[in-house]
């Protein structure tokens, strides 16, 4: 009893301080804005009008786009590894995938690490997360006042929900419930005393591309125009030629393509994942199968084969991609809607993001893992009004490792120590700091896993790529001029000519795995980089 008491006293003083400073944090300010950060899974900037692309203009992002309008669109936005686990364990620590440790799909994410929301939660902030989780089994434990997530990678229609009270199935289509979760927080839900922060992270437009029913025909007969690689034939770039995610080849024809079998039946071609399809109720099973059915029966009747089939596939695939991200689109417009008609959006940062990019059809391929341009990219746009020029247009090189200490430094909070990002902020000015990095560190690491993509890693400079394939059976590197070759379809690493630029970026890439502390995969001797014939394929 006595010792209870003396620890009692002890502990007093304490308590006082603890909850006068919490106070402090808690005071509402001005000067700290809400956070809202959208995420959308496996988007390509190519599917983002403001972006500019040929295909994004046959199917525009108006409430995307309004982001990019009221501040700013990133035109150099990367991830350091293409993959979702890893990125988002990325978006949530500010670290690379080596040093938070998630360096794969499959790992688990230790809910006590060092996140961003929690640091804010504990400076004051109310925070929320809804969508896409998929690190481990639920947020519990990384401190959000409220969540609901989809199990793992989620289904698009009546997907099951994970909330602190349990699971269940939702009757419902993916992207519509996470834009309703989010507003019914914002609206109702959140302690309207404090600042906020809310996650709201969408499964779309991720495999099996499945659109909301009032979307599946938006598309349909809509012609998008073919990467000029489409039917590329991977020479001198034997990572690129083991790959399995080929449009014409590795896509499943029904789980990916909805084709159905013969004209007049709905039964489907190959599918993998039959639980797509078969969570459905049998209303929303009828009404798919009636929009989907002439566009089909269509198909079947041509007759495709060979290269036909696979521009058909193309288009297919797109029409499916694209009406997918719709919903998304609208669903960022309600969430703009709401900001604007309640005044907040004066005093809110709206990221808009991926958790990397995307193929669409560039070297005939779908899904993402590669440094190369099209999936180490991701979309990024950002508004603050008061703090972001509207219509900006950064250039400067950015990685997810910077939205971490971005959130923090416009909110005042102190991030930890172990962070490898940099504040955005300083690149809402004029120009960019003379000390703002100017190439990019990546690294890839899941294989053997889904569509064969071996592991690798390298830099990326603002003219000049650098990558080394490395496993079991790849030891290779390459080398593309982004300048000359955007598409990446010349690797000169053999070219006499690129010594230079080679030992030069090699140079940068031992420096830059030493910057970010990271000794995994093979190490790097200068004497390694012989200038090897790249093998054919
Ligand atoms: C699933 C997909 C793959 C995809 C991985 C990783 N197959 O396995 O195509 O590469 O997710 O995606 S699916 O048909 O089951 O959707 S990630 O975004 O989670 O990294
Ligand atoms: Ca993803």
């Amino acid at each position: 009893m006595r010792r209870i008491l003396i620890a009692a006293i002890v502990a007093a003083p304490l308590l006082t301080a603890g909850t006068e400073a919490a106070a402090r944090a808690a005071a509402p300010g001005p000067a700290r804005p809400n956070i809202v950060y959208i995420m959308s899974d496996d988007h390509a900037y190519q599917a983002i009008s403001a972006y500019g692309s040929a295909v994004s203009n046959l199917a525009p992002t108006p409430n995307i786009d309004r982001i990019a309008r009221n501040g700013a669109i990133f035109t150099n936005s990367f991830v350091g590894n293409s993959l979702c686990g890893p990125s988002r364990a990325t978006l949530l620590t500010g670290r690379q995938s080596h040093a938070h440790g998630f360096r794969q799909n499959g790992a688990t994410f230790d809910n006590n690490a060092w996140v961003w929301p929690r640091a804010l939660s504990e400076a004051g902030y109310t925070t929320a997360m809804f969508g896409k989780w998929h690190i481990n089994y639920s947020p519990a434990g990384i401190g959000f006042d409220d969540w609901k997530v989809l199990d793992d990678q989620g289904e698009y229609y009546n997907p099951d929900i994970i909330t602190p009270k349990g699971r269940s199935v939702v009757e419902g289509y993916a992207t519509d419930l996470i834009t309703e979760y989010s507003l019914d927080w914002l609206k109702n839900r959140r302690d309207k005393s404090k600042p906020f922060a809310i996650l709201i992270h969408h499964k779309a437009p991720h495999r099996n591309f499945m659109p909301a029913l009032r979307h599946v025909q938006k598309y349909q007969g809509v012609s998008f125009p073919l990467p000029a690689n489409y039917f590329d034939d991977y020479r001198g770039r034997k990572a690129a030629a083991a790959q399995e995610m080929n449009i014409y080849r590795d896509m499943y024809e029904g789980h990916d393509l909805k084709m159905t079998v013969a004209a007049g039946s709905p039964q489907l071609r190959y599918n993998r994942w039959p639980g797509a399809f078969d969570r459905m109720t049998h209303r929303q099973q009828a009404e798919w199968d009636a929009l989907m059915q002439p566009d089909n029966d269509r198909m079947n009747a041509a007759k495709l084969t060979g290269p036909d089939m696979a521009r058909w596939k193309y288009q297919r695939y797109m029409q499916q991609y694209l009406g997918t991200v719709a919903a998304v689109d609208e669903g960022v417009g309600a969430v703009l809607d709401y900001l604007e008609d309640s005044g907040l959006d004066r005093n809110t940062i709206v990221v808009y993001t991926s958790d990397q990019g995307f193929y669409l059809g560039e070297h005939g391929w779908f899904d993402k893992r590669f440094i190369y341009e099209e999936s180490m990219r991701t979309p990024f746009l950002i508004q603050y009004p008061g703090h972001i020029r509207p219509g900006s247009r950064v250039a400067a090189p950015i990685q997810n490792i910077d939205y971490a200490p971005t959130f923090l430094d416009f909110a005042g909070v102190k991030g930890a120590d172990t962070i490898q990002g940099r504040s955005l902020r300083a690149l809402f000015g004029a120009r960019p700091p003379a000390d703002w990095r100017k190439d990019v560190y990546y690294h890839y690491y899941e294989y053997p896993g889904f569509h064969a993509v071996r592991a690798h890693y390298g830099v990326r400079g603002e003219r000049y790529k650098l990558v080394r394939f490395y496993g079991a059976d790849v030891d290779e590197w390459e080398l593309y001029d982004l300048k000359t070759d955007p598409g990446e379809m010349h690797n000169r690493i053999a070219d006499p000519a690129m010594g230079r630029v080679i030992t030069a970026l090699k140079t940068r890439l031992i420096a830059l795995r030493r910057q970010y502390g990271d000794d995994t995969g093979p190490a790097i001797a200068l004497t390694n980089l012989r200038q090897r014939r790249p093998a054919r394929s």
